[in-house]
């Protein structure tokens, strides 16, 4: 990395949050979905120890929404995921992988059902809307498919559910994992999940509009005071330690979601009109030939990891890291990798080519660490 500052452009959105972000310090952001999304506030290292003892605030407003309704919403949303959707109610949010007509990954987004005929696809950092919008206009589908300005603000961390308390009232203690409720805000009605992605639980507010970003945002900075709350985002350790992928980095159009090990989240049989259906048949049938890991990698902190490292074993290339950080809580460098199946049982020990040498003491784990 050069060091070098972000032109700021109308093309580069900012969020409902963002004057908030600033105040609270922001020290480096990244672009996601084509808007700031902050990465660092004290230091990645400092974030992470707040995060997993306190409660955080995170502008994910990238994290935007391709909204389906009308008549066909339910049979374009399953048009697109090998997740059978049909036991699924409103009120529930799903992790669906979102897949090509070869079965590779487009989106490893959240579905949130608001109605039979009313969807929320939260993306992660892929066009989408372009693909959702084709596939509409292909079948020539009963939908509209826009972006709406909904932008999700996280609640992430061990004091999440007392701060969201006191906020919006003891009743969102009751939203169970990845249901979502209703609640008012200033004569607003808001979307409230309990999701988010990190492993130390917490919520995800959908915002709607820009007007009362900040008044929510300053709302849980007044009354996150005595809980030690922050600005916050997600946080390279703590989501590689838990092991959320991270899609463009992790995963691409070039692999399945059994390769990234999603398979968990695939019903590839039930999932009837699912357009990659036939490929991913396929490739469940035989089972994938590289798969990601959770690798292990001893020695001194490594650098970020801004382009893919080779795993190998002897003289050959048997996989790829594509994420790594210093674990503070395991001693220990952890990362994301994917590797063949020859190599890819836990235990198998394997060197890193890092840009500037090469590193032994690799090593296959047996899953991640949270
Ligand atoms: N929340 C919302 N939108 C998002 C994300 C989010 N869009 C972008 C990105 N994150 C999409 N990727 C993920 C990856 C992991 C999870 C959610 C979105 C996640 N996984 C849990 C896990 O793996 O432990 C649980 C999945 C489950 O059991 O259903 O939460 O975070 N709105």
């Amino acid at each position: 990395m050069t060091g070098a500052l972000i032109s700021p452009s109308r093309r580069l959105r900012r969020t409902p949050f963002s004057d908030g972000v600033e105040a609270a310090g922001v020290k480096a952001y990244t672009v996601y979905n084509h808007m700031l999304l902050p990465t660092v506030f004290r230091s990645v290292e400092e974030d992470y120890r707040h995060l997993k003892e306190a409660v955080q605030v995170w502008d994910v407003a990238c994290e935007r929404q391709v909204e389906i309704r009308g008549p066909d919403a339910a049979r374009l949303v399953q048009m697109l995921t090998p997740r059978d959707l049909r036991g699924m109610l409103p009120g529930q949010c799903y992790y669906v992988p979102i897949v090509d007509e070869t079965g590779g990954m487009l989106n490893d987004p959240v579905a949130v059902k608001i109605a039979e005929d009313r969807w929320w696809i939260s993306i992660a950092d892929s066009d989408l809307l372009q693909w959702v919008k084709g596939v509409a206009y292909g079948y020539r589908l009963d939908v509209l498919v826009d972006e709406p300005d909904v932008s999700p603000l996280a609640v992430q961390g061990p004091k999440a559910d007392d701060l969201m308390a006191k906020v919006f009232g003891d009743r969102v203690r009751d939203i169970r994992f990845f249901r979502f409720d209703l609640f008012d805000f200033l004569g607003h009605e808001l979307v409230i999940a309990r999701s988010g992605y990190s492993k130390q639980g917490g919520f995800e507010i959908y915002v709607e509009g820009t007007e009362i970003g900040m008044p929510l945002w300053n709302a849980l900075m007044e009354a996150g005071k005595e809980l030690d709350v922050h600005a916050g985002c997600p946080n390279l350790i703590e989501r590689i330690e838990g092991g959320l992928l991270s899609y463009g980095n992790d995963m691409t159009d070039e692999n399945t979601p059994h390769e990234c090990g999603l398979g968990r989240f695939c019903n590839t049989h039930t999932a009837i009109g699912c357009v990659g259906r036939d490929a991913l048949l396929r490739v469940a049938q035989e089972g994938p030939i590289r798969q990601i890991r959770a690798i292990e990698i001893d020695g001194p902190a490594l650098p970020g990891c801004d382009r893919l490292w080779q795993l190998r074993a002897g003289e050959q290339v048997v996989g790829r890291v594509s994420s790594a950080t210093w674990s503070p809580d395991f001693s220990t460098n952890v990362a994301i990798g994917m590797v063949r199946m020859t190599h890819w049982n836990a235990g198998t020990e394997l060197a890193v080519e890092l840009p500037d040498g090469t590193r032994r003491d690799a090593i296959v784990k047996e899953g991640f660490w949270l």
